[in-house]
């Protein structure tokens, strides 16, 4: 599945291949998708103007109430009867966006599956634990094809009845575990709560990703399923998981396959390109989808992109892992705090359990943030070890982020589990 050629191109062999798929990716929008055609045109931009991939600059962005407005599948540029399958993700307001897809495209998000997993040190012959969600969500089936593609053998587990994923962890031996960094957490969980430990078993690798985690969650599911966790990024607009990768060897940084994708950043106030290492908002361009071409598509994720040459020599461009998205940031008290953030102070806070949830609150007109937590289950939680753990954990916070909140420890358990991607924020204002 590595293929040396394709992944270790030159900075100029990789702007030269996205130059010439972008152009045919700009056509096949402006030809097929009426929206795209409309919105060129407004903006004054053709697909012939594009001379080197820099151009992108010129053409407008496309933001998911694009996707909404055009719902179900205007936002398609071949005939419903030439698609192979859509997915959808729900959205916590409004229409679920609609994604397609042609079998060509199914094929291409396989490869770059399977070459992810491939990169993230996954082999033929793994047995997969798949506790993705299947469904209309894009994990569950784009990490099962990519590792039937690479050649793994899959247990199509989906999410959810954490205690049958136990009993077949353990009882199926499988090498590799996919699922969201908080289910993750959860199956650990539930399983030491039925009396088995799963870092004795055979499980050596854990492919997590669909929802921010900080380098601590990192650390604690490394040591608690005795595995070596990697990040795998994407989403549902731009084609589904696969769209990045850590690799096995540095674990800093997820490769962007820059043959299919084209990655931006940008300022999300002023939206101006930003110089390769600044952070700002991620947009991508895909270079090869079929179905549904995405223009400039703006995630919302807010990351930095680094060029020079991984340590495993891949060239494609890493984007650093992701603080989070530029929605979920939260303004307190002038400061901006990002769940993730908050999350890195916790876990592994003496004590104290990996479980947490943040409240934001009007406090007079301002907002201000509670943070739930709990104890671990074999400490003292008696009123006066709670209030003690709670001072505690609020001067962290204060001293580490910056900012003052309530915390409230509450009992083990009580803050709810997540299955797939966790609630982290609840808005209460
Ligand atoms: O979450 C696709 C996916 C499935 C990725 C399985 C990885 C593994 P969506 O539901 O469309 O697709 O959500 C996409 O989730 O814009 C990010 O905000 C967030 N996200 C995805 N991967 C990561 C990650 C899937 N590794 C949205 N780190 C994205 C942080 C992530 N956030």
């Amino acid at each position: 599945m590595y293929d040396r050629a394709v992944e270790t191109m030159s900075r100029r062999q990789i702007a030269d291949v996205q130059a010439e798929r972008l152009r045919w990716s700009l056509n096949n929008a402006y030809e097929n998708v009426p929206y795209y055609r409309a919105a060129f045109d407004k903006a004054g931009v053709s697909p012939s103007d594009l001379k080197t991939a820099a151009d992108i600059r010129h053409f407008p962005f496309t933001l998911k109430t694009d996707l909404r407005d055009n719902y179900p599948f205007n936002m398609f540029s071949v005939p419903l009867e030439q698609m192979a399958r859509v997915h959808a993700s729900s959205g916590t307001t409004g229409k679920p966006t609609v994604v397609g897809y042609t079998m060509g495209d199914l094929k291409r998000w396989s490869e770059l599956m399977a070459r992810s997993m491939a990169g993230a040190g996954i082999r033929p012959g793994d047995l997969l634990h798949n506790a993705y969600g299947y469904g209309l969500f894009t994990g569950g089936l784009g990490a099962h094809y990519g590792a039937e593609q690479l050649g793994c053998v899959v247990v199509p587990v989906s999410g959810g009845g954490t205690e049958r994923q136990v009993t077949l962890l353990k009882d199926f031996g499988p090498t590799v575990l996919c699922s969201t960094p908080s289910y993750a957490l959860n199956i650990a969980e539930v399983a030491e709560g039925m009396g088995v430990n799963i870092a004795e078993l055979p499980v050596r690798r854990g492919l997590f990703g669909a929802e921010p985690w900080s380098n601590e969650l990192r650390s604690e599911l490394d040591i608690r399923l005795g595995i070596k966790s990697v990040d795998v990024y994407g989403l549902s607009e731009i084609m589904g998981p696969g769209v990045a990768c850590e690799c096995d060897t540095a674990r800093n940084g997820l490769h962007g396959w820059e043959d299919h994708f084209l990655f931006e950043i940008i300022d999300p106030e002023t939206l101006e390109p930003l110089p390769m290492g600044e952070t700002g908002e991620l947009v991508i361009t895909t270079l090869t989808k079929e179905a549904m071409p995405m223009v400039r598509y703006r995630t919302r994720d807010i990351t930095r992109l680094m060029d020079e040459p991984c340590a495993c020599g891949r060239t494609h461009v890493r984007i650093l892992r992701l603080d989070g998205r530029y929605d979920d940031m939260m303004i307190i008290r002038g400061v901006n705090v990002y769940p993730s953030q908050v999350e890195s102070v916790l876990v592994g806070l003496d004590g104290l359990a990996p479980h947490y949830q943040i409240r934001l609150f009007k406090d007079g007109p301002l907002d201000a943030m509670a943070v739930d937590v709990e104890m671990l289950p074999d400490r003292a939680q008696g009123f006066d070890a709670r209030s003690a753990k709670a001072t505690d954990v609020r001067h962290h916070i204060k001293s580490i982020i910056g900012v003052s909140c309530t915390v409230t420890v509450k009992s083990p358990g009580e803050i709810p589990r997540s299955e797939g991607k966790a609630v982290r924020v609840v808005d209460e204002r």
